[in-house]
């Protein structure tokens, strides 16, 4: 294993990097960036998050998490390029300027950090973290299976060696009780919650525990086809998009459908580039289009949500 020297938006980071990188944002930005840790990991590691935007009063906020499944690391190169971009552009760009003066971004870089090192030193191909569980030769809750959204009964495995095991108990690893006392206790100013994954190139919205469309369901569908047309401008990069359980698959306990039921009405989650030449593999040379792409739907969300 061979460290590179510094961070890189273009390329893959190691956590370590990520974590330098988070101080750093908040140093370099103090009037746009700021850190705060909202928990621990099941190997201790501490989980930071970036509040982005404008200081000044109570402000509409838009939470996004990267890297919740460890080996999509498409996904955690997207939200740090998010940051990146929203400082550099700020005063140069009209949409962030006012996305950043009128609304806060709280995003999490990464989500299942232990599963993210496990990823770099010992699995490629893990995606779940790194907990112990009932088996001991299987460690690993699938966190995108583990939070309270009718957990346990679709889409998921009872058996610690499923890549879909959702774990003892609804909540019970520290990443997911980290993220939804985080939200819980910010509720009230929450109207957008994005997770970001890869890969299939779609843009889902609840539900995925059930076949049903949500109540707001045409207003999420006209905002996700708008995304994707944005997405889609810069390199025809093609997305489908639509519910999660009649586009991908049904699945319960994921944070999509919690955040929705919690009352986040805005609720999204991305399945990034590629349709699986690469798939997980994604090339380091793709991750200047993916993000920039991605950039033009994620802004367009905002700018909808901040209008709304
Ligand atoms: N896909 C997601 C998964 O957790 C998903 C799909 C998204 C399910 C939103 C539920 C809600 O299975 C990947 N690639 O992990
Ligand atoms: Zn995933």
């Amino acid at each position: 294993r061979h460290f590179r020297e510094k961070h890189s938006y273009t390329r893959y980071n190691e956590w370590e990097k990520i974590v330098a990188w988070t101080e750093r944002m908040a140093k370099k930005y103090p009037k746009l960036v700021s850190r705060v840790q909202i928990g621990k990991t099941y190997e201790d590691r501490p989980m930071y998050l970036l509040k982005v935007g404008k200081e000044s009063g109570k402000k509409k906020v838009i939470f996004m998490d990267c890297g919740i499944h460890a080996r999509e690391w498409i996904s955690p190169a997207f939200c740090q390029w998010f940051v990146k971009q929203a400082v550099r552009t700020y005063e140069t760009d009209k949409v962030m300027f006012k996305l950043l003066n009128n609304l806060n971004f709280y995003i999490l870089p990464v989500f299942n950090i232990d599963g993210y090192v496990w990823t770099w030193t010992e699995d490629r191909m893990w995606r779940k973290n790194r907990a112990n569980t009932s088996n001991s030769d299987c460690p690993g809750v699938d966190l995108n299976r583990n939070f309270k959204a009718k957990w346990g009964t679709i889409g998921i495995s009872h058996k610690p060696c499923s890549q879909i095991y959702c774990g003892p108990s609804a909540e019970s690893e520290p990443e997911i009780k980290a993220v939804t006392s985080f939200i819980r206790e910010h509720l009230s100013s929450i109207r957008g919650y994005i997770s970001f994954h890869s890969y299939s190139q779609i843009l889902m919205f609840p539900y995925a525990y059930k076949d049903e469309t949500a109540p707001n369901n045409d207003e999420l569908n006209k905002v996700a086809k708008e995304a994707v047309e944005a997405l889609s401008s810069l390199y025809g990069t093609e997305y489908t998009y639509g519910p999660t359980a009649t586009t991908i698959y049904p699945c319960s306990g994921s944070s999509l459908d919690w955040a929705y039921d919690e009352g986040i009405k805005n609720a999204f989650t991305f399945e990034l580039r590629d349709l699986g030449k690469y798939g997980f593999i994604l090339p380091e040379s793709k991750i200047r289009p993916t993000c920039r792409e991605t950039m033009l739907a994620v802004k367009h969300i905002a700018n909808y949500i901040l209008t709304s």
